[in-house]
This record gives C-alpha cells, sequence and structure tokens, in this order.
C-alpha cells in the first residue's frame, strides 16, 4: 500500500507535435516561485546564501531574523548581518554531484546555478544543461574520454537529457530535428575569448561529419574537407593573444549542407571582421597570425625561395618579444597545414602563392623609410631596397611602381593629375595600409571557393563561432562592431528562450501570459543612430576632400585620417544626439569618450579612431599595382573596381558592410532552428581545476544564462516529477502513504492540507523543515523504508 501505484501518470494533455525544443518531459508538475518571495519563508535555522564579495555568494546558517535583516553565520565562521531581500534559501537536499539540467534546482537562483557549476566542475563534469541550452566551462586540459568514438555512437539518436550533457547531445538534436522536420538548424556558440567556442564548435563539426559522413567512400570526402578547414583557418586566422594562445581573430559561421539522405553534400564558411590592425602592429606578449610564424619554420627549401629567415628580422614580428608557443612547434603545423590545405583542396600552386603572399607581407613590413627632399621620402638603406625587390619579387609586381605607390599619391583635379610625394610618416601608413589589405583579403576569398557548396542541398546546419561581448580599458570601433554582433545575438537569443519557454507551457496548458520580457531593441536603435552618424560623417569627408582636391588643396586623399578636430566634433554629436537616452553616457570631463549601457554591461568606448577605422578605403594605387600582377592568384585578390565606383572616388564604411553581413547572418538565423552552447572560462590563468566565482557569474550574466533563468523564474522555473514531490515533502502528510493513490492526487492532497495557495519551494521546505524539527525523523525514516520497499517492489514488477 503506497501512493506509488502507477508509475507513469501524464500530467497534462500530451504535445500535439515533438520537435525538439518542445519535447518537454511528461508527468511534471510545476509550481510556481517567485524570486522574490523567497526570503519571506527564511527564518532562523533556515540554510541561506549570502553575497561575498570575493566568492561572489557564500553559505551559512540564520541565526536569527529581526525585521527584514538576518543574522547569518558563514560557513567560514563569520557573522554577516544582511537584508532579507538579499539572501537565498539553500538546498541542503540538493545531489552531492550537481544536478545536470539546472531547471532540476530545487531553488533556481543566481548562487544555486553557480554553485552547481562550481560542483560539477570540481569533478570534471564540464558540460551542464539550462534547459535547452548548454554551459561548456573549459577544462584547459585534454579530457579525451569524452570525446571518444564509442561516445558518439552513444549519442548517436540519443533524446536530450538521456545521457550526460555535451556538445554531441546538442548536435544530435540539431541534426535529427532537420531529418525529421526537413528544416535547417543552426547551433550557436558564444562565449569570451578564451572560453572554448572554436574547440566547442570543432567537436560539433566532427560529430556531423560522423553522422552525415560517407562511411564507405574513399579518397577526400566533404566531410574531411569541412574538418580540415578548420587547422587552415587557425593558421590565417588565429594568434596569440593575452586571453588565448589560439584566439580567432574572426568570426565565422559553417554551413554544412546535406541532401536528402541526410549525407553531407557541401559546405561554406563566412567569415566576419578580421583584425586587420594585428597584421602590422602587435605587442608584448601577443604574436601576430600564426601563418607567419609557420612560413619561418618551413623546409629549407622554402625558407631560401623567399628569403625568409629568423621571425626576429621582421618588423611585424619582432615588435613583441613572443615568437613561439609553449608546446607548439611551428615547423610541424606548417607541415600540418600544408596537408589539411590539400585536404580542403586548395592546389600546390594556389598553395605556394598563399604562402608567397604571406612572405611578401613580411618583407614589405621591413621596408623603411627616410626623409627626401622636400616632404618627400626615400627608401632608408640598401636592406629597405632589398626587402622592396623580394616584396615586388614575391608579388610578380613591378618594384618601381610598388616603391611609387608606397610612396606617392595621384591626385587627379578637373584641371590636372598631380602627383604628390607622402612624407616617411604618410610612406609608413601606406606601407601598413597594403599590408591589411592584401592580408584580409586572402583569408576571405581562398577557402571557401575550394570545399564548394552544393546548390541542391535539401537543409544544412549552420555553426557560429563568434566574438563574444568585449570590454576593454580603451574600447574601440571593433569593440562596437563586436558589441554590436552581440547585442544581436542576444536579442535572438532572449526571443528563442521566451518562445521556447511559451511552446512548453502551451504543451502543458498553463497560463504563461504574465511572463514578461525584456528586450535589448533599445541599445539595437541607438546604435543603428550611431552608425547613421558616422555615415553622414563619412559623406561629408568625401564632399570636403572634393572640394578641397578641387581648390588645389591636399585633403583630395581619403585615406588620410580625419583631423583630430573632426573627432572632438564628432564626439560632440554624440554628446548632443543621445543626451537623453538611457542607455548612452558621457563620463565626466570627457572630450572624446561615450559609455555605452549594454545588456552585458557598460562599456566606455574611445571615440578618437571610429571615423578613421570606419573607413574601408583601397588607395588607388596599391588596387592598380595588385591587380597587374603577374601573379593570377594576387592579381584575382585584386579584382577591377567597377567604372562608377572608380570614378566617383568615394569609399564605403566597414561599419556598413559590417551591417549587411550581420543583416545576412540573422536571415540566414532567422530561418533555422536555433541551438545555444554558452561557452565559459573558468579563470584567466588558463589554469585547469581552478574555477573562479566572481568571473564565471559575470560571464554567466553576459551571455544571457541569468536572463534565461529569470524568464525561467517569471514562470514556473521549479519542475519536480511527481515522484520526485512526494519524496521530498510526503512528510508533510504522512496519512497519505497509508492510501493507494494515483501519485498526482496524492501531490494535491499534501498542498491541501498545508494550505498554500501559492506554491513555493522554499516554503514547502520551511514547513518540512519545522516537521523535522518536532520531532519527525522517525516519520521521515519510516517514509524512506515505505519508498524504497516500494521501490523494489515495483522493480520486481
Ligand atoms: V577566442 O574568442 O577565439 O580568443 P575561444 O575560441 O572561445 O576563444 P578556444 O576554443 O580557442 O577559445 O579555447 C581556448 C583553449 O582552451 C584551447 O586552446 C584549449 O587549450 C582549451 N580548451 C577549450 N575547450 C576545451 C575542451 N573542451 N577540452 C580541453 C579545451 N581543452
Ligand atoms: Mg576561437
Amino acid at each position: 500500500h503506497s501512493i506509488f501505484v502507477q508509475q507513469k501518470i501524464v500530467a497534462f494533455p500530451s504535445p500535439k507535435q515533438s520537435s525538439p525544443i518542445n519535447a518537454v518531459p511528461l508527468s511534471r508538475l510545476r509550481w510556481r516561485l517567485g524570486i522574490g518571495g523567497m526570503s519571506r519563508d527564511i527564518a532562523a535555522g533556515s540554510h541561506v546564501w549570502v553575497g561575498d564579495s570575493e566568492l561572489a555568494w557564500i553559505d551559512g546558517i540564520v541565526i536569527n531574523v529581526y525585521g527584514a535583516e538576518a543574522v547569518i553565520q558563514t560557513s567560514d565562521g563569520r557573522m554577516v548581518t544582511t537584508n532579507l531581500s538579499k539572501i537565498y534559501p539553500k538546498d541542503v537536499e540538493a545531489p552531492a554531484g550537481g544536478v545536470d539540467d539546472m531547471t532540476k534546482l530545487s531553488y533556481l537562483h543566481e548562487p544555486a546555478v553557480l554553485y552547481n557549476l562550481a560542483t560539477r566542475y570540481e569533478i570534471n563534469e564540464i558540460y551542464t544543461y539550462c534547459g535547452n541550452i548548454l554551459i561548456a566551462i573549459n577544462p584547459f586540459q585534454a579530457l579525451s574520454h569524452l570525446y571518444d568514438v564509442y561516445l558518439m555512437e552513444r549519442y548517436k539518436g540519443a533524446q536530450l537529457g538521456e545521457l550526460s550533457p555535451h556538445v554531441y547531445a546538442i548536435a544530435d538534436v540539431a541534426y535529427r530535428a532537420m531529418i525529421k522536420e526537413g528544416k535547417s538548424n543552426s547551433i550557436l556558440v558564444s562565449g569570451e575569448s578564451g572560453a572554448g567556442k572554436t574547440e566547442t564548435t570543432k567537436m560539433l563539426m566532427r560529430y556531423l561529419a560522423f553522422l552525415g559522413g560517407h562511411a564507405a567512400a574513399e579518397g577526400r570526402t566533404v566531410e574531411q574537407q569541412v574538418l580540415e578547414s578548420n587547422p587552415v583557418l587557425e593558421a590565417f586566422g588565429n594568434a596569440k593573444t593575452v586571453k588565448n594562445n589560439n584566439s580567432s581573430r574572426f568570426g565565422k559561421f559553417v554551413e554544412i549542407q546535406f541532401d536528402k539522405h541526410g549525407q553531407i553534400s557541401g559546405a561554406a564558411i563566412r567569415t566576419y571582421l578580421l583584425e586587420k590592425s594585428r597584421v602590422c602592429q602587435i605587442s608584448d606578449p601577443e604574436r601576430n597570425y600564426h601563418c607567419f610564424y609557420l612560413l619561418c619554420a618551413a623546409p629549407l627549401e622554402e625558407i631560401e625561395r623567399y628569403k625568409l629567415g629568423d621571425p626576429k628580422s621582421f618588423h611585424y614580428l619582432n615588435q613583441s618579444n613572443c615568437y613561439e608557443l609553449v608546446g607548439i612547434s611551428d615547423a610541424h603545423d606548417y607541415l600540418a597545414t600544408r596537408k589539411a590545405m590539400d585536404i580542403v583542396g586548395i592546389s600546390e600552386k594556389e598553395q605556394e602563392a598563399i604562402f608567397r603572399v604571406v612572405a611578401a607581407i613580411l618583407h614589405l613590413g621591413n621596408i623603411a623609410f627616410a626623409k627626401g627632399e622636400e616632404d618627400s621620402s626615400i627608401l632608408q638603406d640598401d636592406e629597405s631596397k632589398f626587402h622592396l625587390q623580394m616584396t615586388a619579387e614575391l608579388l610578380m609586381c613591378n618594384p618601381q611602381a610598388l616603391e611609387v605607390a608606397l610612396c606617392k599619391r595621384v591626385m587627379i583635379t578637373p584641371e590636372e593629375i598631380i602627383e604628390r610625394s607622402l612624407d616617411p610618416l604618410g610612406a609608413a601608413v601606406s606601407r601598413d595600409g597594403l599590408a591589411k589589405t592584401i592580408y584580409s583579403r586572402l583569408l576571405v576569398n581562398k577557402i571557401n571557393v575550394s570545399i564548394g557548396q552544393d546548390p541542391h542541398s535539401e537543409c544544412l546546419i549552420g555553426v557560429l563561432d563568434i566574438y563574444g561581448f568585449e570590454s576593454f580599458k580603451i574600447s574601440s570601433f571593433e569593440q562596437f562592431c563586436i558589441n554590436f554582433t552581440n547585442e544581436k545575438l542576444q536579442q535572438h537569443f532572449n526571443q528563442h528562450v521566451f518562445k521556447m519557454e511559451q511552446a512548453e507551457y502551451q504543451n502543458e496548458e498553463i497560463d504563461w501570459s504574465y511572463v514578461e520580457f525584456v528586450d535589448n531593441q533599445d541599445v539595437l536603435d541607438l546604435i543603428e543612430k550611431f552608425r547613421t552618424l558616422m555615415k553622414r560623417l563619412l559623406y561629408l569627408q568625401n564632399q570636403w576632400q572634393k572640394k578641397d582636391s578641387q581648390e588645389g588643396g591636399d585633403g583630395g586623399d581619403p585615406s588620410y585620417m580625419f583631423p583630430k578636430s573632426t573627432h572632438e566634433t564628432f564626439a560632440q554629436k554624440l554628446y548632443q544626439t543621445f543626451k537623453d537616452h538611457k542607455r548612452f553616457v558621457k563620463p565626466k570631463l570627457a572630450r572624446t569618450e561615450f559609455t555605452i549601457a549594454h545588456y552585458a554591461g557598460e562599456v566606455q568606448y574611445q571615440s578618437d579612431q571610429f571615423l578613421d577605422k570606419n573607413k574601408d578605403y583601397v588607395v588607388p594605387e596599391h588596387q592598380d599595382l595588385l591587380s597587374a600582377s603577374k601573379c593570377s592568384f594576387v592579381a584575382g585578390l585584386f579584382p577591377p573596381l567597377s567604372e562608377e565606383t572608380a570614378k566617383s572616388g568615394k569609399f564605403s564604411s566597414i561599419g556598413s558592410r559590417f551591417k549587411l553581413q550581420l543583416q545576412q547572418l540573422m536571415d540566414i538565423l532567422n530561418s533555422t532552428e536555433p541551438h545555444y552552447i554558452r561557452c565559459i572560462k573558468p579563470n584567466n590563468e588558463l589554469k585547469p581545476a581552478l574555477f573562479e566565482n566572481v568571473n564565471v557569474l559575470q560571464q554567466l550574466r553576459s551571455g544571457g544564462v541569468l536572463e534565461a533563468i529569470r524568464v525561467k523564474c517569471e514562470g514556473y522555473p521549479t519542475h519536480r516529477t511527481f515522484t520526485e514531490f512526494l519524496n521530498r515533502f510526503a512528510i508533510l502528510a504522512p496519512e497519505i502513504l497509508e492510501g493507494n493513490y494515483e501519485e498526482k492526487v496524492a501531490c494535491k492532497w499534501i498542498l491541501e492540507k498545508v494550505g498554500l495557495t501559492r506554491f513555493q519551494m522554499a516554503e514547502l521546505d520551511a514547513r518540512k523543515g519545522k516537521v523535522l524539527g518536532e520531532s519527525a525523523m522517525v516519520v521521515q525514516k519510516q517514509i524512506r523504508s515505505h519508498l524504497s520497499r516500494k521501490r523494489y517492489v515495483c522493480m520486481r514488477k
């Protein structure tokens, strides 16, 4: 005789459709648990979490409550007095190893989430779900057992939640949804630098290749091409930074296309906003892009052919003292990259051309200028002459033309064509501009074409590995663009999380209409207006320059920087335009700085270089020089400009192009079923087994995980099966153990008996605590033995 008559009770009508996001567990009982209401139930003896400056949250026991204040003894032995609204109940019955899904937490609040992640991380459980979102904490050590092929087999076809949380499970859900519904899916991986996005992306790709691979195929398969595109992209787009030894300096969206049999049939890789400045400017202890060091460690024959040598001898590399990476052999990686390029389908000839261009950039950087007659510049010495010769040879262009392109500018006025000299500084800027342009075109153009897209593909799975939210001491235009991307993705995430919650409530026919949804549309609007303003200033600069050059002035070169006064005017304009916007702040005494309150926190931007960095302009001399290269690969990087563009002399803005790219990305994402993986970096030392609470919490906040939890909390955050509920609370109505009730009925009984109208976990726990305190240890024991007996009976059946 017990309440466990039926093991499986369908609590609410079964879901009508079973897409993965709607596949909610049945037989779940929901309790409304408002976050604000928790503290009401806190009394002396309650186990709680209290804020702590070092640990973020520390656990303790309430000693006393006076009005709205509570005195707590913390687990490290201190007495703390704090307001009741600032403490949260701690679940003393939480499983020792944590729970694999946050929605299984008895109390869904910040400290519980943090503690759960920390507990799991300690035992190398780096993955945890928060509903359908996967949280991945970087282990900073190889956990090879986690990625065995046999594990891939196990995850194949398993329901989400059936096995331990894993990236494979997310990829599997996406793949199955695609096959079943014929709809494209996407997996969005986000997190701060070094959090593990790229590693996660690679695992996702490996798993998708495993699912959609051509098992019997021989030779080079599409999936091999897709997988090998990673080392190639990393060689050219990754670099050591202070935050990550293998930091991706671009965003990427990999589209894996599938045919109607679910086999991979093609792929496309879109890259976003490469950090160009790194090509010619690095600071200690960072490095330039890996490929430069790889090439310097190439077999002797290549070194001689390209006249390379010690990386220390190149200006673009020796601005930093870091040349080697611990545990990495550049010589080995050079050969590995060449091999990967073979598989991706980049021909031997093209590979030679690519590395020739890389070598040319190193030589280009070593061309130094000295003051010539008047304001002109000349090559500094014989060494510079040698490097100029080498650059021209490698780029297969005319050395004299190269020198002119670097040191002079041609002005076209209605009356005449004037050749004007650049001073040494101007020539160096011109040189660096050329290096950046060539390099940025190298990465994007090549790899994509080789893999090949499938025009007949049925659907695709897109994997997004994009830079996370950034905030530095001095944040500039790059951070502005990156954070704009993150705002956009955050909006997408919010909408999705909200939609998922709705779907779940609909399935269980629960009223969800009171759940409020906070949108970040206002920041997006602010950024949009901002962009318009910058565009307008660019347009004005175009006009000024046209006018100036017509009047014989020297402002007709759009590669020139904006004058200092313009930056201040720009900043003033910003202050004026946005002074009442609640997301925009002008810091005290600021002349050109401004702050934007992003969803992830405030970021102070330095507006000085915004306008210059926004210019996307290739000097016509550079364009002409390289499109005339005898090497078809180099010439191909600089296709002739359309007549109209060339004539107008206008330059576009990076911001506009980026916005367009971003819009296209959002369009693709909106047409897919999204899945989210939030990567977390547990510490800044890149060390294993070190979990820094404050650091992690900040990332949970900025990655929107806590926001997703807030949305859940506004609905029904605590999900308990009837069985779980009875296990925990049968003690409140032990008499039900005597009857033979359905689980659902028994649960209702308990609630009615304790007379709760607004069901709260904390309240129920508090009641239970009281009962236990009142000598009910015996009863609890009875219940336990009763339940275990019953389980045994069930199992035998
Ligand atoms: V950045 O924004 O591109 O600078 P990511 O991409 O988020 O950054 P990345 O994937 O490059 O970080 O991970 C950083 C380092 O963490 C890797 O080089 C690994 O050494 C380490 N890492 C990340 N994930 C794992 C993992 N699942 N297992 C073991 C890992 N090591
Ligand atoms: Mg990366």
